[in-house]
C-alpha cells in the first residue's frame, strides 16, 4: 500500500513538472505594429470582390454625368430583373453589391419623400417601382451584402451649395439607412461641384470640399442610425477605406494599408500615386479600394457593347487589385432593358472560370514547411502555419528578427506559375520586401520578388518546375507575420 502511495506521489510530481515546462514554453505573441485594422475593416478586406451597379437616367440618355434636367419620364427599364443582376454577380464571385441610389444628376432610384426627381415620377412600374428596395431584397435573398452610392454632388437641386442641401442629403441618408439597411459600405463620391441645372439656375457652383458637407457630423449620424453591423465609409480619404487614385484597376505595386489622413486632399501634387501606394509610416489604417468598370463608361451605352473587357483583361485587373492587397469593386451597369447585358454576363462567366482554373489546386496545401527561425521555437509560430489553411495561425520570428525564410516542400517536382501570400493583418502590416526562390537541383533560383504583402499578394512566377519553394523576407517593419502561402 505504502509503495502504491509513493508511486502515485511520484506521478503527480512528474506531471506538475511537465506542466511547468509547457507553461515556460508559452511564448508571447508579437505586439501590434503601427495602426491596425478594426474588425469591420478586416471583414471588409476578406470580401475581396464587390460589384458596382451604375443605373439612372444616364442609361437612357447615353450620358455619363446627367446635367440634372432629365425628365423622370425617360427612366423606363421595362424588363428589369434584379434577380438576374444579383445571381449573375453571385456566380461571378462577388460578395457585395453597391448601387447608385442617386448619381450626380440627382435622380433617385427610390421614391424619396424629399424630392419629386425620382422613380416615383417615372413610367417604371407606373411610378410604384423602387430599385433600391428591389436590389437590397435581392441581395438578402441571394446572400450578398448591400451597399449604397449616394452622390453628394446633386446637379438637380436648386439649393446645392447652400446649408439646406446638407439637410436634404442627410434626410436621404436617413431614409436609406432606416428603410433598406443594413448597408455594408457607403460610397461618398469625390466628384463635387461644377456646372449643373440646379433647379433651373443652370450655372457653375463650387463648394469648399473641406467644410461644406461637414462630413464628421454626417458620419456620426449614420453610425447612430446603424451601429451594427458597422458600415464601412468610402471616400477619397476614408475614414474606413480610401480611393486607389485611378479608375484603371491598378493598386500600387507597393500597397500599404496605412496612410496619414491629413496628407490626403484633392488637388495635392502626387495624390493619385500616394493613394495607390499608401505610406509605410501612415498613422491610420485606410486600405485602398480599386473601382473600375467592365466597360469604358460607368453607365450602359449600346455603342460600348463591343468594348466589354475580356476575361483575360479582367483577370489582369484581379491580379493588380486583389493580387496587390486591395478589394476590387467592379462596375457592371444594367442596360436599357434593366438587365445585365449578355456580353457582360459572358465576360464575367469566363473570368470566373479563369480564376477557378488558375487557382484550383494549391500545391502547398498542408505541405511540410520549415523556417530559418521561428518565434521562441514555439509550435504556435512554426512554419507549418503558412500551409495549414487556417487564417488565424501564422509563422513569425522573435522580436527584432526582420529577415528570415520559410521553405515549403512540394513533395515532388511540380509546375509552378503563381504564388499567393498573406500577412496576418490584425497585428499590422509589416513586410517591406521579399523574394521567392525555387529549388533547381542543388541551387535556388529567384523566380519573383516584390515589396509589400498586406492582406493578400498574388504574383506570377513564370512557369517553373520545382519541388521546393522558399520565401525570403528581406525587409520588414518588425518581425513578419505570415498566415498563408499558396502555390499554383
Ligand atoms: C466618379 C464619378 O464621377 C463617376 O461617374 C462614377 O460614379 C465613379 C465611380 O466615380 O467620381
Amino acid at each position: 500500500m505504502k509503495n502504491r502511495i509513493q508511486l502515485l506521489s511520484l506521478a503527480v510530481f512528474l506531471t506538475t513538472l511537465c506542466a511547468c515546462d509547457t507553461q515556460k514554453k508559452k511564448v508571447t505573441p508579437p505586439a501590434p505594429v503601427g495602426p491596425v485594422p478594426s474588425e469591420a475593416q478586416v471583414a471588409w478586406q476578406e470580401m475581396e470582390l464587390n460589384a458596382f451597379i451604375h443605373f439612372t437616367t444616364n442609361t437612357f440618355t447615353g450620358k455619363e454625368w446627367g446635367y440634372g434636367d432629365e425628365s423622370p419620364a425617360i427612366f423606363n427599364p421595362s424588363e428589369t430583373d434584379v434577380d438576374q443582376w444579383v445571381t449573375t454577380l453571385k456566380e461571378a464571385g462577388f460578395k457585395g453589391v453597391i448601387l447608385t441610389a442617386k448619381h450626380h444628376d440627382g435622380f433617385c432610384l427610390w421614391p424619396s419623400k424629399y424630392t419629386e426627381h425620382s422613380i416615383e415620377n417615372s413610367p417604371y412600374k407606373d411610378g410604384k417601382g423602387d430599385i433600391v428596395r428591389e436590389v437590397s431584397e435581392a441581395c438578402k435573398r441571394h446572400g450578398l451584402k448591400f451597399g449604397v452610392y449616394l452622390s453628394p454632388w446633386d446637379r438637380n437641386r436648386a439649393d446645392y451649395g447652400k446649408a439646406s442641401y446638407i439637410e436634404y442629403y442627410r434626410n436621404q441618408l436617413e431614409e436609406i439607412f432606416t428603410t433598406y439597411g443594413p448597408v455594408f459600405e457607403m460610397w461618398f463620391d469625390g466628384a463635387n461641384g461644377g456646372d449643373g441645372y440646379y433647379g433651373g439656375a443652370k450655372e457653375t457652383r463650387n463648394i469648399d470640399r473641406k467644410t461644406y458637407y461637414d462630413w464628421p457630423a454626417t458620419l456620426d449620424m449614420v453610425r447612430e442610425l446603424q451601429p451594427e453591423p458597422r458600415v464601412i465609409f468610402f471616400s477619397d480619404a476614408g475614414p474606413d477605406i480610401r480611393w486607389v487614385g485611378n479608375e484603371e484597376g491598378l493598386a500600387g505595386e507597393t500597397n500599404w494599408n496605412t496612410i496619414s489622413n491629413d496628407t490626403l486632399y484633392a488637388g495635392k501634387a502626387g495624390i493619385s500615386e500616394l493613394l495607390a501606394t499608401g505610406s509605410e509610416d501612415g498613422n491610420e489604417w485606410i486600405p485602398a479600394e480599386v473601382d473600375v468598370s467592365i466597360r469604358p463608361g460607368w453607365f450602359y451605352h449600346k455603342e460600348e457593347d463591343t468594348k466589354v473587357k475580356s476575361a483575360e483583361e479582367l483577370f489582369d485587373i484581379y491580379l493588380t487589385s486583389v493580387g496587390r492587397g486591395s478589394n476590387l469593386l467592379l462596375n457592371i451597369p444594367p442596360d436599357k432593358r434593366g438587365l445585365i447585358h449578355e456580353k457582360d454576363v459572358a465576360a464575367l462567366k469566363a473570368w470566373r472560370k479563369l480564376i477557378d482554373d488558375t487557382f484550383r489546386t494549391n500545391l502547398a496545401a498542408k505541405a511540410p514547411a520549415t523556417a530559418s527561425a521561428y518565434r521562441g521555437k514555439s509550435p504556435d509560430y512554426a512554419a507549418t502555419n503558412v500551409t495549414d489553411e487556417d487564417k488565424n495561425t501564422y509563422w513569425t520570428t522573435d522580436d527584432g528578427t526582420t529577415t528570415a525564410f520559410v521553405e515549403i516542400d512540394l513533395g515532388e517536382e511540380q509546375q509552378v506559375s503563381y504564388i499567393l501570400l498573406q500577412e496576418y493583418i490584425p497585428l499590422g502590416q509589416r513586410v517591406k520586401s521579399f523574394t521567392v526562390e525555387a529549388r533547381q537541383g542543388d541551387n535556388w533560383e529567384k523566380i519573383t520578388e516584390a515589396t509589400t504583402i498586406g492582406y493578400k499578394r498574388i504574383l506570377k512566377t513564370g512557369t517553373v518546375s520545382t519541388d521546393r519553394i522558399r520565401v525570403n523576407i528581406t525587409g520588414a517593419k518588425a518581425c513578419p507575420l505570415i498566415s498563408n502561402i499558396e502555390v499554383y
